[in-house]
């Protein structure tokens, strides 16, 4: 049996479940329950603040867990990074008042500096060689510029909105975080057997989030152009129409590339274009 933790409630939380019912790993929403057991795996699932799951899992207490790499990293235990999740994606940044000039990291020697992430700024600083006074505050770090209580800040950005409305401009991005599942240390045998089926499960479903399924109807004399077009997983498959002289080819593509690759195929005379979403794939 498998222990894993994920966040109670908060940013994390609704990706992580839905990361586990794709994985076949019901969660019911029992709000009530602090620990739960899957009905369809082996495994139970613990919930806690994020704060708390780095130390959860380097104790052993859960086996694998589902955090902010910010969080794994601020905190210092010892886990293993087993596998990044593609979602919780934001960027630990220092940012200054707005009106203030910025040249280089030398403006924040001697400075006061509010955050919710000492160690990470201390060992940045420290690597720098950068003096500052940093204040370790705990929620709403963006308003202690204009409250008079530090010179600038390094906190979590994601759009950008947050720092945008509190008047400040970010002027270094320093450390780049998304949610990763970590592991217990020297975790073997039955354990470990899960947990790589697990990964397997989630890195089928992670490859799939950002493809299509293509399919058209292709005149046979387009076929050599088109494959050039579509670099599939293995290569496209292609299968006679009832029309003479037709085919219908069917593709995987990057949905970032899915536009550009549209136009080419209609320029080589790609006709009735579907396009499908991809629920796992299965390397
Ligand atoms: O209650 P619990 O302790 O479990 O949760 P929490 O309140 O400490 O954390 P939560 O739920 O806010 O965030 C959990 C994790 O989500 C973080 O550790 C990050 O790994 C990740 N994440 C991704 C973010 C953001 N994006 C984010 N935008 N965490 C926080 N923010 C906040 C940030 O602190 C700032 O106040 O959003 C604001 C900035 O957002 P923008 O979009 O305006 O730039
Ligand atoms: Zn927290």
């Amino acid at each position: 049996m498998l222990r894993i933790a994920i966040q109670t409630k908060g940013r994390l939380n609704e990706e992580s479940v839905r990361l586990l019912d794709e994985a076949g790993i019901s969660v019911s929403d029992d709000k009530r329950k602090f620990l739960l057991k899957s009905s369809s795996f082996p495994i139970e699932i613990l919930f806690l603040r994020d704060d708390d799951i780095p130390q959860t899992v380097s104790m052993g207490a859960a086996d694998i867990g589902i955090v902010g790499l910010n969080e794994v990293r601020e905190r210092a235990f010892k886990v293993d990074v087993l596998q990044n999740l593609t979602f919780g994606k934001c960027h630990l940044a220092l940012a200054i008042p707005k009106g203030d000039n910025y040249d280089s990291l030398k403006f924040f020697e001697g400075k006061r500096i509010a955050t919710s992430y000492p160690g990470i700024l201390t060992d940045y600083f420290k690597g720098k060689g950068i003096n500052a006074e940093i204040h370790n505050i705990a929620g709403s770090v963006e308003i202690a510029p204009a409250a008079g209580l530090a010179d600038a800040i390094f906190d979590i950005v994601s759009s950008g909105g947050t720092l945008i409305s509190n008047g400040l401009k970010e002027v270094e991005r320093v450390f780049d975080s998304e949610a990763v599942l970590i592991g217990t240390p020297g975790l073997d045998g039955e354990k470990k057997s899960l947990i790589d089926q697990l990964m397997f499960r989630f890195n089928a479903i992670l490859m799939s989030r950002k493809k299509k399924y293509l399919l058209m109807n292709l005149p046979e004399s387009s076929v050599e152009e088109a494959v050039k077009i579509l670099p599939a997983l293995r290569s496209p498959t292609v299968m006679p129409l009832a029309a003479k002289g037709w085919c219908s080819m069917h593709s995987v593509v990057n949905e970032a590339d899915l536009w550009e690759k549209i136009e080419k195929l209609k320029a080589i005379g790609a006709e009735g274009i579907l396009v499908l979403d991809v629920e796992k794939i299965i390397c």
